[in-house]
């Protein structure tokens, strides 16, 4: 009897465990855009448009290979709207009884799936350590440091080593990553592909069924086929890693992308596989092509971070999703989906999120990330928004950068310290201030960057909690070492910019 083999949006790999199992001959796959997919989260135009132009050719590569495809689009008049609604009607139209499929990167399916009958959970082979493997990593251990997961996962996989050494005599090259590139530095453009005609009908229907969704849908330019992905892959290679390493912490108005890969995309939905990239990165650096800060930083992002917060996703969920441990509750701020605010570094931000479904990791991490910590967003709502504007955006990977690296809301499981920090670190790292209607310089008054009483206002609302903290004894003691007389202005600035914030409102999850 057939097997059917369901497919998910983000499972758009030839190799993945469950088509690997299956029989072209025999077993029937099942594709289903659905609205509770396209619903949980009020995600960013472009991102549904890539992930349904995506599937919609992913089938037609099955199709060209040989499988037998069932495959509902969004607006299928029958369409049931959930994934387990559309196994139950392949079921009743085909007589299958065994089911497979690929684990889903998010706990609500996992779920979900769990429970339908007669259907099989297979292990997600894209990844190169799995739950289990990242289960026994952490038992016993004191604290889950990136670096030495990291340094274990160089071993495990061979990448950058020689024998039993790190190639080029470090592990990690991150001192070498902290750059700005000298004015007049022009980084790569990224390659754009024309839509055609599969992707054409599908910005129609995001058009007509997400009118007001958050994000432009054009221009539309990404990649929705393996070979495209491919080429941005060749692309990033050749002419972004070089310098990669040198300016990854740097951001630069209206330069979105840098000196990035903007490739996390394509990996997250399947197009690229995470191993394989890596081991191109090497090349480059063994050819000779790439400096070693570049292949290093590049391969540490992927082979260390990425399959770090994928492993702490599935260590403490369900719980982890409504970690508070600074119990922040005030409602999301409305510009981060107007844009409409005078901090020029936010702004940048958000509008290059709307424009383009990208923002770089230092500015989600230390721009929009470091104010929702400062300003004690609450972190449900944050998540919302990181997992609904960016087109790489799945819950394995999105929940943990947010909640615990950028929010410090897991109370340290991620980072012992909070990734905290002053005006003084954005002017450091972007040339954002020097168009800003507030002045970095200013520490007080209406006219002061807000970032900067914000961070003291922060540490002095936690100080109890960090005096505790070996990483954050220093801060707490120069906060300490303030008059009262400051640390009232502090407060009565915060409490002046936080009161005039006005809060999103429900409409798009705020
Ligand atoms: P590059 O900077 O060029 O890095 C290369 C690759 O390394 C990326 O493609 C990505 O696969 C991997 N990588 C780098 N940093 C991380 C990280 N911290 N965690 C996991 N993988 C990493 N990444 C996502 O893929 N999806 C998300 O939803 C997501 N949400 C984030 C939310 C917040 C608050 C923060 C601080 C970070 C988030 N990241 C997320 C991590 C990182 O910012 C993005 O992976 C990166 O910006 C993607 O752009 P890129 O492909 O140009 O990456
Ligand atoms: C992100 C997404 C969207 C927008 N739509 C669909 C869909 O219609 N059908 C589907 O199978 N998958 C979709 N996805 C990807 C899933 O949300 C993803 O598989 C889970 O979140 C697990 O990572
Ligand atoms: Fe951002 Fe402050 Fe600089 Fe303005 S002055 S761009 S708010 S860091």
């Amino acid at each position: 009897m057939a097997r059917l083999i369901l497919l998910l949006g983000d499972q758009l790999s030839a190799g993945i465990a469950a088509l690997a199992e299956a029989d072209p001959a025999d077993d029937v796959v099942l594709m289903a855009e659905v609205a509770e997919e396209a619903g949980y989260v009020p995600h960013h135009k472009k991102k549904l448009a890539f992930v349904f132009a995506a599937m919609r050719h992913f089938a037609e590569e099955l199709r060209a290979a040989g499988w037998q495809l069932r495959y509902t689009r969004l607006d299928d008049p029958e369409n049931s709207g959930s994934l387990v609604g559309e196994i139950a009607r392949a079921r009743a139209a085909l007589d299958v009884e065994e089911i497979l499929c690929t684990e889903p990167g998010v706990w609500r399916l996992r779920q979900a799936l769990a429970a339908v009958p007669g259907l099989t959970l297979l292990p997600d082979n894209r990844f190169l350590i799995d739950p289990a493997g990242f289960r026994a990593w952490a038992q016993g251990r004191h604290q889950l440091r990136m670096e030495y997961f990291y340094r274990d996962m160089r071993r495990r996989t061979r990448l950058l080593m020689d024998g039993d050494q790190p190639a080029g005599g470090e592990w990690n090259y991150d001192h070498d990553n902290r750059g700005t590139p000298p004015h007049g530095t022009t980084p790569p453009p990224l390659p754009a592909f024309e839509p055609d005609a599969i992707t054409h009908e599908v910005l129609r229907l995001v058009e007509q069924r997400f009118p007001d969704n958050f994000g432009d849908l054009q221009p539309f330019t990404l990649a929705v086929t393996r070979a495209d992905a491919e080429a941005a892959r060749d692309h990033f290679l050749a002419h972004a890693l070089p310098r990669f390493g040198d300016y990854q912490d740097a951001m630069r108005r209206g330069e979105p992308v840098l000196f990035h890969a903007h490739l996390a995309l394509y990996m997250n939905i399947g197009l690229l596989d995470p191993l394989d990239l890596c081991r191109r990165a090497e090349a480059e650096w063994r050819a000779g092509r790439v400096p070693i800060n570049s292949a290093e930083g590049f391969i540490r992002q992927i082979l260390g971070w990425r399959e770090y917060v994928r492993g702490i996703y599935w260590l403490h969920m369900p719980h982890y999703a409504d970690a508070n441990a600074l119990e922040a509750h005030r409602p999301l701020p409305d510009f981060y989906w107007t844009a409409e605010t005078d901090m020029a570094c936010m702004r940048d931000a958000v509008e290059q999120t709307r424009a383009h479904a990208y923002a770089h990791h230092i500015q989600r991490l230390m721009v929009t990330g470091n104010f929702a910590l400062l300003a004690g967003i609450d972190p449900y709502l944050v998540h919302v928004w990181y997992m609904a504007v960016y087109a790489d955006a799945y819950e394995w990977v999105e929940m943990p950068n947010t909640i615990g690296m950028a929010l410090f809301a897991d109370g340290g499981i991620m980072g012992s310290k909070p990734y905290a920090a002053s005006g003084a670190y954005i002017d450091r790292m972007s040339d954002y201030c020097t168009d800003c209607r507030y002045r970095v310089k200013l520490k007080a008054g209406p006219d002061a960057c807000p970032f900067n009483y914000l961070y003291w206002d922060f540490i002095a609302r936690h100080r109890d909690r960090f005096a505790r903290n070996q990483r954050m004894g220093p801060i707490v003691r120069n906060l300490d070492r303030m008059s009262d007389d400051r640390k009232a202005e502090i407060r009565a600035d915060s409490a002046r910019f936080l009161d005039a914030l006005v809060p999103a409102g429900s409409r798009w999850g705020g």
